[in-house]
């Protein structure tokens, strides 16, 4: 972990308040950490809008009696211009099978991949959430 720097910040008292209610409703101890977590967010907003480097889940519930359904899904991620890391599949019941994929890469390339898996028919559920380290990533490409 980096070695941490103070700093001091003037707010008009109401913001102040409003954000002390916040925070005690979502369980932080201190305003410091709450401030690091908005800070991290506002990074993490500014790198995805950026196209910068970050990681993706993709989580797909997707009926696997679609003909050719899981074969396609497998052949985009071979096809990928983003790095799969890990890719975990759950046969949920009969019909149903859950897909949760990881990559790493830019922002924009993991966007276009999984809007393009979750637009493939048969998949009918689906979600991408974007996330970094917090630091810098390398790309892999
Ligand atoms: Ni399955």
């Amino acid at each position: 972990m980096a070695e941490l720097k103070r700093t001091g910040i003037s707010l008009e008292e109401d913001l102040l308040a409003g954000f002390d209610q916040l925070i005690a409703r979502r369980g932080y101890n201190n305003r410091s950490e709450a401030l690091r977590d908005l800070i991290r967010d506002a990074l993490l907003a500014d790198a995805v809008d950026s196209n910068k480097p970050v990681v993706g889940t993709l989580t797909l519930v997707y009926d696997h009696h679609v003909p050719n359904l899981a074969q396609k899904l497998t052949e985009m991620q071979h096809h990928a211009e983003t790095m799969v890391i890990a890719a975990t599949h759950v046969h949920l019941d009969h019909h149903y099978c859950l897909e949760v994929i990881i990559m790493k890469g830019r922002s924009k390339t993991i966007r276009e991949m999984s809007d393009r898996m979750l637009a493939t028919r048969g998949v009918e559920l689906g979600k991408l959430v974007l996330t970094n380290s917090g630091a810098e990533l390398k790309p892999n490409k």
